[in-house]
């Protein structure tokens, strides 16, 4: 792994944007009956949002805001060297223009359809000379062959294929593996042997791609590196690389009700403890329903960078 990760332990600073069709929810979802249920990404179930509805409002998602330009110009400012975008989360929906389903922002969506944000977030990248990664959701709560054992291969199929489709089309650096713990509602069929095999089917596609170890079930041997959330370990695991994510607020996908940001000299403090024991720092924005990423997110981000180019490393 010390070749294909050599630019990983370098870079060490990167953004991380999960954007979805729980976007354009904001957070809210009003239920029937006239109350609110609030929450982010995870929406649509832990507000029980019918299978219906929920299509329904993505029907209407038009993130016509969206500028890639800007979000990797938020990220370099930064000092951020790489960003990982959430290409499809639990929900299933797929942020490019998938072939395999039309669950996805082109067929399914009021947004231009000649539009597709992982290529303008590519372009963009490839211009800035930042990194571009995929988050990946193995766990997928539309995808009706997803929970049952006995058609879980006919899914494991189809996301193989996605998977393919975002390699060959956009030559990620890196992918991001999650959603492949035992869950009990509902039943999550993947297991180390699936984690092997699709790591060894991605690395015939490029040996290049760096990959997190939810993969597989986060053994050491699983992917490239670790992945804690939320927390920057004390005593990381000898000699595996990591990687810590965390929020600028308390969520990860955007909240309009969630304005418990962290200080930039909190997020300086946690960017130099997770480098200062060899990890790399994952930082979140959530872009709203139009696409934009919120304002005290970039000056947060604005902040770091101002820091790291005054006190840092020049
Ligand atoms: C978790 C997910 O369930 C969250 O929604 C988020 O994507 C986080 C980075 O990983 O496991």
């Amino acid at each position: 792994t010390a070749d294909r990760t050599n630019w990983f332990r370098q870079d060490r600073f990167g953004m991380f944007i999960h954007f979805g069709a729980y976007s354009n929810l904001e957070g809210e979802y009003r239920r029937p009956d006239g109350t609110v249920c609030r929450n982010a990404e995870w929406i649509q179930r832990q507000c029980k949002i019918p299978k219906d509805a929920y299509e329904k409002q993505a029907q209407a998602f038009d993130p016509a805001d969206f500028d890639a330009k800007a979000v990797v110009r938020a990220a370099k400012d930064a000092g951020m060297k790489y960003i990982v975008i959430t290409s499809k989360h639990h929900e299933g929906y797929a942020m490019w223009p998938t072939k395999v389903n039309s669950w996805n922002l082109r067929d399914h969506s009021s947004f231009d359809k000649n539009r597709d944000i992982l290529a303008e977030l590519k372009k963009a990248a490839d211009e800035a000379g930042i990194k571009l990664g995929f988050y990946y959701s193995i766990w997928d709560w539309h995808d009706p062959d997803f929970a049952d054992p006995a058609t879980f291969p006919k899914y494991e199929k189809r996301m193989y294929a996605q998977l393919k489709e975002l390699v060959d089309n956009y030559d990620p650096a890196l992918l991001w593996f999650d959603g492949e713990w035992d869950t009990e509602d509902p039943h999550n069929p993947w297991t180390s042997k699936d984690g092997e095999r699709l790591e060894s089917y991605l690395r015939g596609l490029n040996p290049d791609l760096v990959i997190n170890n939810r993969v597989g079930k986060r053994r050491v041997v699983d992917g490239d590196y670790g992945t804690p959330e939320q927390e920057i370990p004390d005593a990381p695991v000898d000699g595996q690389l990591w990687e810590s994510c965390m929020t600028l607020n308390d969520n990860w996908g955007f909240a309009r009700y969630d304005q418990n940001w962290k200080s930039s000299t909190s997020l300086v403090r946690n960017l130099l403890a997770t480098t200062s024991r060899s990890g790399n720092y994952l930082l979140n924005v959530g872009p709203d329903a139009r696409g934009r990423v919120p304002q005290p997110s970039v000056d947060r981000l604005k902040e770091m960078g101002t820091w790291l180019r005054t006190a840092g490393q020049g």
